[in-house]
């Protein structure tokens, strides 16, 4: 059975885990904007943890497609008063960034766990984990957020980002990140088209083989819009479904909006998967 080691916690992976998600930004595609306030983000955060999340993952700069970057004070700015407030708490905090300084001030503010969507490449990434005892959740994305979704290409891409998070696993591993401190995750709709993602979600067990926990964040992206045709505040059935195909394929962390609805489904998963043979 597996065991993520995040700063002092152990978090078991014989169940999938929840990550709710926490934007304090105002433009994230999602949610932007309804909990830019701290006071706001931080009642949201702690409802989320309420409904079961397991971890709270707090992010002050949007990576949808073509987002402006924010400088690392203002996003510092932004997750610092949350972060603190939700460690004050007992919560598993994450800190969702890819830029070196806010890890530092996150880390400091008692995160246990960094989420990059640029996989520490980031100079002065690697080394401002290395130092610690944190997870960190390396994600696969191939261009940038500006220009991401412009015409994403791949001969295989589940070969390609299999590649890839294992070249990010080895890299980590050699600047001293024990393996129990990681998380892939392929990135859904990050430089993919809808054919990419779909390809990703059935061969997910391919990346299980690397035998490092996989994380898949798919909460109202773009793909369940052109799936089902529902703007995004109406992709949570959507969400849920998708998320499930994930867990089996092998998915041990779910990203996600609503906590409450995963729960759910993860009470029927877990209860069929944990079921006897009825003899
Ligand atoms: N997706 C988003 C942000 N961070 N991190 C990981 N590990 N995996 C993901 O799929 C992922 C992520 C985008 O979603 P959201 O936070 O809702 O929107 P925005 O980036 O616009 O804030």
């Amino acid at each position: 059975m597996s065991v993520l080691h995040a700063g002092s916690y152990r978090l078991s992976l014989a169940r999938p885990l929840i990550i709710g998600i926490v934007n304090t930004t105002p433009d994230s595609f999602s949610d932007g904007g309804r909990w830019h306030d701290a006071a706001a983000a931080i009642r949201h955060a702690l409802q989320l943890q309420e409904a079961g999340a397991d971890i709270l993952d707090v992010g002050g700069e949007s990576t949808r497609p073509g987002a402006a970057t924010v400088p690392a004070d203002e996003e510092i700015r932004r997750v610092l008063p949350v972060i603190g407030a939700l460690v004050d708490r007992g919560c598993v905090v994450s800190i969702d960034t890819r830029k070196p300084e806010v890890m530092r001030a996150a880390l400091d503010a008692g995160a246990a766990m960094v989420n990059d969507v640029m996989a520490l490449r980031t100079p002065g990434a690697l080394e401002a984990i290395v130092a610690s005892d944190v997870a960190v959740c390396l994600m696969h994305m191939q261009g940038e957020p500006q220009s991401m979704q412009l015409a994403p290409h791949y001969a295989d891409v589940v070969d390609e980002v299999k590649q890839f998070l294992h070249g990010r696993v080895q890299a980590c591993e050699a600047a001293g990140i024990a393996r129990e401190r990681l998380v892939i995750d392929p990135g859904f709709g990050f430089g993919k088209t809808l054919a990419h993602n779909l390809a990703l979600l059935k061969q997910l067990h391919r990346l299980a083989d690397l035998e490092i926990p996989v994380l898949v964040g798919l909460s109202r992206k773009s793909m369940l819009g052109t799936l089902t045709g529902r703007s995004v505040e109406a992709r949570e059935f959507a969400g849920v479904a998708a998320h499930l195909c994930a867990v089996a394929h092998g998915a041990k962390l779910l990203r996600v909006h609503n906590v409450t609805a995963m729960r759910d489904a993860l009470a029927i998963w877990n209860a069929v998967e944990e079921s006897r043979d009825g003899t």
